[in-house]
């Protein structure tokens, strides 16, 4: 089968996910098409199976914005026809399973059709897609998809009661490689990051101000009045500056805070590390987290969208409303002070992370795409 999977290339979870996905795909003996702005940031393109189209757009004096929805459906229309394609799959209604219909469209008047499968992953239903400037767009781009999935029951509920969805939402999780964390166990020591004393608290986002980095560091602070600890940042984003904030007005701090920027693959050093802080504002599934369990490190998070589906109250970690700096920091102190408490939850976010391993997802995908195309070439009756 030859897919065509449009995505982000950045290193936010869509684009891991598409990404991930499309390799493993690709290692069944799938061929598969990634069509995106720049090559996604965990792509390994050497790989035969894998080709990669890069949607150029041209700029024009008369264009205020540059009109990338254009040159992207303008791509995907090519590579179905020079390619072959038998599926799409769009990872974000907008853009992707937006200019994916176009494309379909402007196939169909040549008599050739694919089907498209869109996967829902967050911000583009509770943020972007809830903009009235996208709104209707976002909830047509869902209803032309011939399959829509999310990656979380909360997600799916979101959907559904913001949009008036004429079809099955699937749920498919996020998903992660095990096996990956466990070569990673030596890869990194924790003496480059702490001394023998200090707990290493981790997180790893695009720093966008609905990760709330401002709580991270707050929580931060709390534990280390009660312990020695670092922080290791992982990821770029909007709200860098607010980390070079809280560093002026807590210089005591600066040697103990860690900023990595992006790192292709983090989980070498989220091996490392004890704990994960997460406090998002919303999360449809929270793939860092996921991340971070495999390489068996336990999560202090809010309690907001997907969370609670992957990190589990008082087993894998802590769940705190939004906001509650007081009690994510209580919880943060409790593990870290309890080695017996800190070593079963390492224990039980690995565990639990092997729930959503790529192993089991991914066929999850290959059963969707196989009803997606039997229905798509069902004779009308
Ligand atoms: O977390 C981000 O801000 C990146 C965002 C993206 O667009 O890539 O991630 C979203 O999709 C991931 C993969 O499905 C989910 O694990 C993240 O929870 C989701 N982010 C939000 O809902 C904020």
């Amino acid at each position: 089968m030859k897919i065509g999977i449009l995505c982000y290339p950045t290193f936010g979870g869509s684009g891991i996910v598409a990404t991930e996905l499309g390799m493993s795909l690709a290692q069944k003996g799938y061929e598969v098409h990634f069509i995106s702005n720049n090559l996604p940031a965990r792509l390994d393109i050497t790989h035969p199976n894998i080709f990669f189209h890069k949607v150029n757009v041209q700029p024009y004096p008369l264009f205020q914005y540059q009109p990338y929805d254009i040159a992207l459906s303008s791509m995907i229309y090519n590579v179905v026809k020079r390619h072959w394609l038998d599926l799409l799959h769009a990872h974000y209604a907008v853009p992707y399973a937006y200019a994916a219909f176009t494309a379909k469209q402007m196939l169909k008047e040549e008599k050739k059709d694919v089907p498209l499968v869109t996967t829902l992953h967050g911000t583009d239903i509770t943020l972007v897609g809830q903009h009235p400037s996208y709104k209707s767009a976002v909830e047509f781009s869902i209803n032309k998809s011939d399959s829509i999935t999310a990656v979380s029951e909360s997600l799916k509920a979101e959907t559904l009661q913001i949009f008036s969805i004429k079809k099955n939402i699937t749920v498919i999780h996020n998903f992660t490689d095990n096996r990956i964390s466990d070569f990673s166990i030596s890869a990194c020591e924790r003496k480059r990051f702490a001394t023998a004393e200090e707990k290493i608290l981790i997180h790893v986002s695009n720093l966008r101000p609905v990760k709330r980095i401002d709580k991270v560091l707050e929580i931060f602070r709390n534990v280390n009045k009660k312990l020695p600890a670092t922080l290791i940042i992982i990821g770029e984003g909007p709200d860098t500056e607010k980390i070079n904030q809280f560093l002026e007005e807590n210089p005591k701090l600066i040697n103990k805070i860690h900023l990595l920027g992006k790192v292709t693959d983090p989980s070498k050093i989220l091996y490392v590390a004890d704990l994960f802080l997460l406090p998002s504002e919303q999360e449809s599934f929270g793939l860092a987290a996921l991340e971070a369990m495999a390489a068996s490190t336990p999560i202090v998070s809010s309690n907001v969208g997907g969370i609670p589906e992957i990190n589990l109250q008082g087993v894998t970690g802590y769940l705190v409303e939004v906001d509650n700096v007081e009690e994510m920091s209580n919880y943060a102190i409790k593990i870290l002070q309890d080695e017996d408490l800190l070593k079963k939850m390492k224990q039980k976010a690995k565990d639990h992370a092997l729930n959503f391993d790529i192993q089991k997802i991914i066929p999850l995908y290959e059963n969707l795409y196989k009803e997606t195309l039997d229905n798509f070439y069902k004779p009308v009756k």
